[in-house]
């Protein structure tokens, strides 16, 4: 789904636009094809919040296609996604029914790591479009620490990486939700380097969400715990109300009121 489909979502109610901010290869693109995964075994959400459609069933199939097993072949990742040269994230549609009763739409914005180095390092970067995309239009933020990369050999690049990318996304968040997922759990990360990824992220606000997720079970949990968890938070996102003045006010010009930038 590009970004002109996107009316055709929101000329009911907006939709939760859900942005997963990491760098290239940190396991943005296997979060969504195990989300999708888990959903089509009614193993994602609760009876509570049932899923109710999706527009973008042949875009979920290409993303989780290639984790499924398959006779004669085991599960492989989802491929590289490609920046090319579009402009906008290709995005991904789930709509849920609420508690009570409402529906709603949620986008996942599936953006390629490229366009996220380079807008970290420079917010206007011509080819960091996309990022900006994200930054502009996400209701929720998903920041990506991926632990293969802080336990490898070039550790250090990949936690000044972090570093950087994670100050750009708090500074931009402005008050939007936004949580650290750890991805590839699986891997072991020393103690320290996790204090200094947790520190980049508590310098701003202290009170950010933390998930851990991973295709392989770890000890006795279940390796779909850590992806249902982070959903989960997801789907409580509700939309700001919009702050209306009361009527008595309704003498002054709104120039005035709401300023104009
Ligand atoms: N050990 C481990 N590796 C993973 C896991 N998830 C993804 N990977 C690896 O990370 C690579 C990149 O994943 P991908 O989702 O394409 O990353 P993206 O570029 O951020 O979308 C995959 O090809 C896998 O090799 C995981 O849970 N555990
Ligand atoms: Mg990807």
């Amino acid at each position: 789904m590009g970004e002109s489909d996107l009316n055709f979502i929101s000329g009911k109610v907006k939709p939760i636009t859900v942005g997963i901010v990491g760098p290239e290869s940190s396991g943005k693109t296997t979060i969504l094809g195990a989300f999708y995964l888990l959903l089509g075994r009614g193993a994602l959400t609760t009876d509570a919040v049932p899923f109710s459609n999706s527009y973008t069933l042949a875009g979920w199939e290409a993303v989780a296609t290639c984790l499924r097993w398959k006779p004669g072949q085991s599960p492989r990742f989802p491929p590289h996604t490609p920046s090319g040269a579009t402009r906008a994230p290709g995005m991904l549609h789930l709509g849920f029914r609420r508690e009570d009763g409402s529906l709603r739409d949620f986008i996942f914005a599936d953006a390629p790591g490229e366009w996220f180095q380079k807008w970290a390092i420079n917010k206007q970067a011509a080819d960091a479009e996309g990022a900006r995309w994200i930054a502009m239009h996400a209701d929720v933020m998903l920041l990506i620490a991926d632990r293969q990369a802080l336990a490898g050999p070039t550790m250090g690049a990949a936690r000044n990486d972090f570093q950087l990318l994670a100050q750009r996304a708090l500074a931009e968040a402005r008050g939007r939700r936004l949580a650290l997922v750890w991805t590839k759990g699986d891997v072991e990360v020393a103690p320290a380097m996790e204090a200094q990824i947790r520190k980049a992220v508590a310098s701003v606000s202290s009170s950010i969400p933390e998930f851990t997720v991973s295709v392989y079970r770890r000890g006795e949990s279940d390796a779909a715990e850590g992806f249902r968890e982070l959903f989960s938070w997801i789907l409580c996102t509700k939309r700001a109300a919009l702050d209306l003045p009361t009527k008595e006010a309704s003498g002054h010009d709104p120039l005035f009121r709401f300023g104009r930038r």
